[in-house]
């Protein structure tokens, strides 16, 4: 699975999905410790320039036909819940990375929230209206990029000023955001993955302090 993803292979990388699900493979399992490993080579080796970018964009390709797959899967084996929370999510304006956002949201739907995703490159001002809207529990924004970090704190200043928190809890999440950077913007929640945020968001809708990292 790792390997498909270094080569920018969809169909092995869909076939390989279909056939680990089929002999029981925990679908978390293979996006983390095969698909989402090789994303993180291939980002290691973009960094050296020892790949570009036509190879980060075949390897999205090949992350995508796998998710494909392994989302309805983790849906299905999700709990059925009546709406858990409703939750608003998307990626920092100017920034167009959605594998990590679009997996925080299954695994928060297939665990009973209800998930508004907004898509990628989403300014602050939608998020506000989306979340004033839907009246949400929880607004998530996802940052891939050490320069679309700043829509965080600006998303955070904006609800302050809109007076949408404290009611609304924002919290941050992405490759290069940390638990500093959450503090110094005043976050409601950092999680370093997919795992946690779903952790982070039920301890946040059942009004508990957000523990998970
Ligand atoms: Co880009 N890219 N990219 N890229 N890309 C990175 C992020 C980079 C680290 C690669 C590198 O140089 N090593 C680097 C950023 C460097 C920096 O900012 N310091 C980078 C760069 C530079 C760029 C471009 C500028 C390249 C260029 O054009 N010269 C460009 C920017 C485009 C833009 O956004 N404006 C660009 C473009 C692209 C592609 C389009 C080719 C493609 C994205 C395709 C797509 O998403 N449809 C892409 C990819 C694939 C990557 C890497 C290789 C992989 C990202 C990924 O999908 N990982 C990435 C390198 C890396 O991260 N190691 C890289 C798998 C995913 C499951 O993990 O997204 O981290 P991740 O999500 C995790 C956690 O972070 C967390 O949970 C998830 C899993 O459990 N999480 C949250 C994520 N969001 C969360 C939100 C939360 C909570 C947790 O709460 C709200």
């Amino acid at each position: 699975m790792r390997q498909a993803i270094i080569d920018g292979a969809p169909e092995t990388a869909r076939s390989l999905a279909e056939s680990g699900i089929k002999s029981g493979v925990d679908p978390l399992a293979a996006i983390h410790e095969g698909y989402a490993a090789g994303m993180s080579y291939v980002g290691d080796q973009f960094a050296q320039r020892l790949m570009f970018l036509p190879d980060m964009v075949a390897s999205a390709e090949a992350m995508k036909a796998a998710m494909e797959v392994l989302d309805p899967e983790l849906k299905r084996l999700g709990t059925d819940l009546p709406s858990a929370g409703r939750v608003v999510l998307g990626t920092a304006k100017g920034d167009i990375h959605e594998i990590g956002k679009s997996l925080v949201g299954t695994l928060l739907g297939a665990s009973g929230f209800q998930v508004h995703d907004l898509g990628v490159d989403v300014p602050p001002e939608k998020f506000a209206e989306a979340a004033h809207e839907l009246r949400a529990d929880v607004v998530g924004i996802s940052a891939l990029l050490t320069t679309t970090m700043k829509e965080q704190r600006k998303l955070i200043e904006l609800f302050d000023r809109e007076k949408l928190r404290p009611g609304i809890k924002v919290i941050v999440g992405g490759a290069p955001v940390t638990r500093n950077w959450a503090d110094e913007i005043r976050a409601d929640g950092f999680a370093k993955d997919a795992i946690r945020a779903l952790e982070l968001v039920r301890q946040l809708v059942q009004g508990q302090a957000a523990k998970a990292d």
